[in-house]
Parts: C-alpha cells; structure tokens; sequence
C-alpha cells in the first residue's frame, strides 16, 4: 500500500479522503491555501503545508507548489480529490514525471476520455448508444453545417469537445440563428479551452441525467457498481442525487454496465470513473466521461457498501481490483443531499462564521462534511459544506430518513439549501419519481 499521500484539495473531500487514508494506514499531507489553515482534515493529517494564497489559482491549481509539497515530505503520491486539478491530464503527467503517483487515471486515459469528441467516437465504435449527431468536429463550412442541423432536426445543440459539466454548450432552435450560434461557441470554446473544436447533436428537452460507476485496474479487471440518478440539478450544479435510479430495470442496468466495463478494458482504463448518460422515452444516450471521483459516490458506497475511495487509492499502489463483479449487489436505496452555503431560493453564496452546527445521526444516516461550530466559510471556494446521505430498504423509507435528518441538522451563522431540500423531499412529482434535468428551474419557477 502507499506510505504517504498529499491531498490536493479542501473541504469535505479532503477530509473525506483523509478517513480512507487513515483506515488504510497510509499517512496523510495536508496541503493548504492560507485561509484553509484551521480546516478539519488539516488540523487531523500527519502533516500539513500551507501551498500558496486562497485564490485557488495560488493554491489548489498550483501544480509546482503542490508538487514540491509531495517532494518536501517524502510523499509518494498525490490525490486530486475532484475539481481543481483531478481532470488535468497535464498535471497527471507532471505528477508522474516528477516521481510520484497520481491517485487517478493515466494522463493518456484522462486526454482520450476527458475529449468529448474522442469519448463519442470511441463509446459508438464500442456499441454504446450517443445522441443523434455528426461524425466528428463541426465543419467550417456553413452549408455542410446547415445540412447536418437539417438531418438531425432542431432544436440541436453545439458542445465544445475540451468543455464538460455544462461549460461550452448552446441550444440552437431554428437555421437563422446556427451561423451566429456557431462562430460565437467556436470562439468561446478557443478562449475557454484553448481547442475551437465543436460538434453538434440532437437537443433532448427534458432527459434524466443518469450515470454508471466504474472501477477498473488497467490490468485487465473492470466492474461497474450500478447507477446514479442525478436529474435534480440548477445551472449544472447538482443538488441532490440517488442510487439506483428507480426508471432502470436490472435487465438494462445489467446492458449499460457491461458495455461501459467493456470501454475501460478496450482503453485499459485505470481508476473510478463515470459514464454520464441522458434517458429519454426509454432510451440511453452516452453524453460525456468524468475521469474523477465525484462528489455523489456515497450514495453508491451506501447501496453497494464498496468504498470506493479506499478502492481508488489500492488501484493507485498497483493492487489489483479486490472486488470481483459477482460480488457487487445494490441494496436497497440512497440519497444524498448537498447542503451548500447558499440562499436556498437565489442561490447567491453565504460564506462567513458557522455559529452553531449540529450534525444529524441515527441508523443509515451518513454526513460527509468538514464543519464545525465557530468554522468560518471562506468566499474562494465551492459552496459545498456538507452532504447527508441516507439509505433505507426503499427509496420512501430513504426520504423519511432524509426528512429527519434535514430537521435535527443544525447549521447557524449562514445561508444553507436545507430548506429547499426540505421542500423537494415533500414534493409530490419528486417522491413519485417523476423528475428530469428541468425539474428544479420549473419548480422554483426560474425557467
Ligand atoms: C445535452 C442535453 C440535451 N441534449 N445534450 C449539460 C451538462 C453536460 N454534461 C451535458 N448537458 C446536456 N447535454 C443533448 N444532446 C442537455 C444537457 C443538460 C443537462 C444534462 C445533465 C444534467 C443537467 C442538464 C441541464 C441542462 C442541460
């Protein structure tokens, strides 16, 4: 197993990382930006080091201050966590050229996947339904592009290939706005991404957003640990996601699974990741590949009780998959709820002191978070202070346990999402399942 791990991240990710460290007997470094001084897991790893200012590009995104932390304690290998650097196959390649393991995918597996054109390509060669669409970039030329629009049928949508998470897209509803629409996603694809390749696809109006879980080792051993439904989003922030997802049978979850195993064995994937899709009447469609560990996994780690973290720093020390696909079962069903430090209608950031906070408990009831009573939120970084995850037998017996647990959860001081959670797990769409990517914009009455 590893020696010694730097966490290149904050909140409650490091910490969460830190726990799976801990139970691994693999010593921990804290990286940490100068404000980050007094947080949790920094207070609770072997070592710390403070890595730059709070503005992430000085800290988190600094890849030679995080790099010369791992060298300055002896680490042997660097966790990314998700966000900042965990998708930067650049910064893979620095950490491996440097000497030391990326807790992660290969930087050849990050650039091929993390493509979304590439992805597409390589997911229709393997068999894996994609959303009706073109081969390949975007031509220049205007009329091939309004010939393919007219084939596909509008309304379409323009994806940068580098972009991801909702970043680089535009929904085109008529041919008098594509040429407009083109060159603008083209230029903001080149400024944002450094990669003016685009290409365009069917628009789905109100998909869910589902996605598979994988673990593969790169030596040949890949399992897929069930779905995620992570429909209930705002602005592609996801705000609360469940497993599995109620609308899939075990004969189609059984067919997705396999053929996105398949696709890590074909790449010799090594390390977590998802396969995103869109369903729509009864139909899956392949949109993009996140090459990370993600935000949302407990809920996965509670219905199939594999952690996957642990998992994830074994691959990383050049053990073998321990987990055979025969012995993955999903039981029972789980939620988690992300509880950011917003206005729970506005969503507009409440950083500042925590004057009182009481986590909930009881059976099945799980709190990933870092805070605690007198924490002071910074404004630099993600909102994100806590996810409760809850499990039951059923999906209804998940909610009433998320209900009660939203009500003991105390957070003073700030602005949280507990009362909009608190109002969607009494929705009646929601608790019958009836939920798609548009659910909360129309509920909350923004779009
Ligand atoms: C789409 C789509 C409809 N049709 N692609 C948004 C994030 C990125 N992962 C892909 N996204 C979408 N791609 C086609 N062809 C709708 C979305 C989308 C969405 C997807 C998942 C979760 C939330 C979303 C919110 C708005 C749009």
């Amino acid at each position: 197993m590893l020696d010694k791990v730097v966490i290149a991240n904050r909140g409650e990710i490091a910490l969460r990382i830190l726990r799976a460290c801990k139970e691994l007997n693999i010593k921990t470094v804290a990286v940490h930006s100068t404000i980050d001084k007094d947080l949790m897991h920094v207070r609770l790893a072997h070592e710390s080091v403070c890595i730059g200012p709070p503005s992430p590009l000085q800290s988190y995104l600094n890849a030679p201050a995080i790099i010369s932390a791992a060298e300055v304690t002896d680490a042997v290998a660097i966790h990314p966590g998700y966000g900042f650097l965990s998708e930067n196959a650049d910064f893979a390649e620095q950490v491996e050229n440097s000497g030391f393991i990326f807790v992660g995918p290969t930087p050849q597996n990050i650039r091929l996947l993390g493509n979304k054109l590439a992805a597409r390509a390589l997911m229709q060669k393997m068999g894996i339904p994609c959303v009706l669409g073109g081969e390949g970039a975007l031509s220049d030329v205007l009329e091939t592009q309004y010939a393919l629009a007219k084939k596909i049928g509008y309304p379409i949508i323009l994806k940068a290939a580098a972009g991801g998470g909702g970043r680089g897209m535009r929904v085109i509803h008529s041919e008098a706005a594509l040429a407009n629409a083109v060159a603008i996603t083209r230029l903001e694809a080149k400024n944002a991404f450094n990669d003016p390749a685009i290409y365009m696809e069917k628009f789905l109006e109100d998909p869910r957003h589902i996605e598979v879980q994988v673990i593969s080792d790169g030596q040949g051993h890949a399992i897929f640990l069930g779905e995620r439904e992570c429909s209930l989003q705002r602005k592609h922030q996801k705000i609360l996601e469940e497993a599995p997802a109620s609308i899939l049978t075990p004969a189609l979850r059984q067919d997705m699974g396999e053929r996105c195993v398949n696709v890590c064995l074909e790449t010799g994937y090594r390390g977590v990741g998802t396969f995103e899709f869109l369903y729509q009447e009864g139909q899956f469609y392949f949109i993009e590949m996140n090459t990370r560990l993600q935000v949302e996994h407990p809920v996965t780690e509670m219905v199939t009780g594999i952690d996957i973290v642990k998992e994830q720093l074994s691959l990383a020390a050049g053990e073998p998959l321990s987990v055979r696909q025969e012995d993955v079962t999903v039981r029972g069903h789980a939620i988690e709820c992300r509880i950011n430090a917003e206005h729970p209608m506005h969503f507009t950031p409440s950083p500042g002191v925590v004057t009182f906070y009481h986590p909930p408990g009881g059976p099945s009831v799980r709190v990933d978070s870092h805070l605690y009573t007198g924490y002071v939120i910074p404004p630099y970084y993600d909102s994100l202070v806590a996810k409760v995850i809850t499990h039951g037998e059923t999906r209804s017996i998940a909610i009433s346990r998320m209900v009660h647990a939203l009500e003991e959860m105390v957070i003073e001081g700030v602005d949280t999402l507990i009362p909009l959670h608190k109002e969607i797990l009494h929705d009646t769409a929601f608790l019958e399942g009836h939920i798609h990517t548009h659910f909360l914009e129309r509920k909350l009455g923004i779009s």
